[in-house]
């Protein structure tokens, strides 16, 4: 699926930057183009693309600080020299366009909403965001950010890719550390869906096509990504059990937003070599998928990849019922009701006031 990219805030910027490596490194020529927007000056000075700066007049080049209506306000001022900026990189070629946020900051939580809208009154192509979901020990700002914004770009879009922090963390590393690490995930996984479909080799009715990315997204709402891989067998034969365990992987226990199984549409893709790729295996393995998350529109498809390794890429369209969004969401919600509690808390003195006890002075 050929697709131009537009990174929005410092979470967008850095996550796009990794998706622009990866489609180049694998010489797979899905990414288009990209372009970075943010209105912290210093965060769009490492990005090798081309870069909008927004809400100058307002906030410096010094960014929103967290402040998403600040955020949602500078892109709404400056959306014209954003959308000139797309101008020649949305070309008759491109299939869909990705607006890519970190949903808990500022200026992607409150831009990516307005750029979305705008853009999907000038394209004809689908509008995509793929948004991070801050992790469930970022704070409370955070949260409410990410769920206004989430509600609110969940409905503009024509289908919500979400990234959970909290699923791709691992123990031991700096904050820093964390996110690039979570970011090169993120960047292999989405970076793959993007590139099946342009795959020209291999037995052409079972090679996956753009058109079935698109069809698996179009139920709208909310839209997850699975994925794992393993060492692959010489032959088609030797891996029917692994395309199969692959495939639990993928959808149990490697999805960018844990416990969504339950899905209205979903989409197998098989990566590796071709000769490999064992067709029954991957018609018994799209059967389970279909049991799992309880949907009849299961789409399957090869992705030949000349690898070692045998992949399961799943991706889940319609995942808005699942238990950790839920949980998320009444997260935001209970971030909410702290923050006007604690606006309603009189004076603080009253916390320390005691009649028992004289004043010193
Ligand atoms: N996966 C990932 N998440 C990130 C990264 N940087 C920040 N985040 C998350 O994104 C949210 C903060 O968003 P940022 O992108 O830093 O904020 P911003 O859009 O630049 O907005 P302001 O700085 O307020 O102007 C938090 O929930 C972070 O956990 C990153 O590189 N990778
Ligand atoms: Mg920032």
């Amino acid at each position: 699926m050929k697709t131009v990219l537009i990174g929005v805030g410092q979470a967008g910027g850095k996550l796009t930057r990794e998706l622009v490596d990866f489609d180049d490194r694998m010489e797979f020529g899905a990414v288009l183009d990209a372009v970075a927007v943010n209105s912290a000056k210093a965060d769009l000075q490492e990005i090798p693309f081309e870069t909008v700066l927004v809400g100058q007049d307002r906030v410096k080049g010094h960014g929103v600080g967290g402040d998403n209506e600040l955020g949602a306000d500078v892109m709404q001022s400056d959306k014209t020299e954003v959308l000139s900026a797309l101008d020649d990189s949305v070309s008759a070629e491109a299939e869909a366009i990705f607006v890519v946020a970190g949903l808990g900051g500022g200026t992607g939580s409150g831009g990516a909403p307005v750029l979305v809208k705008e853009l999907k009154r000038i394209y004809d192509v689908p509008v995509y965001a793929l948004g991070i979901l801050p992790g469930r020990n970022e704070g409370a700002m955070y949260q409410v950010n990410a769920g206004r914004s989430l509600k609110t770009v969940a409905r503009e879009a024509d289908s919500l890719l979400l990234v959970d922090n909290d699923a791709f963390r691992s123990s031991g590393e700096s904050l820093e550390q964390g996110f690039d690490a979570i970011n090169r995930a993120i960047a292999q996984r989405v970076g793959l869906l993007f590139a099946s479909g342009e795959a020209v080799e291999g037995v052409a009715e079972s090679v996956v096509d753009s058109s079935e990315v698109i069809n698996t997204l179009r139920s709208g709402g909310i839209a997850a990504l699975g994925y794992a891989a393993a060492e692959s067998a010489e032959d088609a034969e030797g891996n029917i059990n692994t395309v199969m365990s692959t495939t639990r992987r993928a959808l149990l226990t490697g999805t960018s937003l844990p416990e969504a199984s339950k899905a209205d549409s979903a989409l197998l893709v098989i990566a590796g070599e071709p000769d490999t790729i064992p067709r029954k295996g991957v018609e018994r393995a799209r059967r389970w998928v279909e049991e799992e998350t309880g949907s009849l529109q299961v789409r399957g498809g090869d992705f030949p990849l000349r690898s070692g390794r045998i992949a399961s890429l799943i991706l889940l369209g319609g995942v808005e019922r699942s238990d950790r969004l839920e949980a998320f969401m009444q997260r935001a919600k209970d971030a909410v009701k702290e923050a006007k509690e604690a606006e309603e808390r009189e004076d603080p003195a009253d916390a320390w006031s005691n009649d028992e006890l004289d004043d010193l002075i």
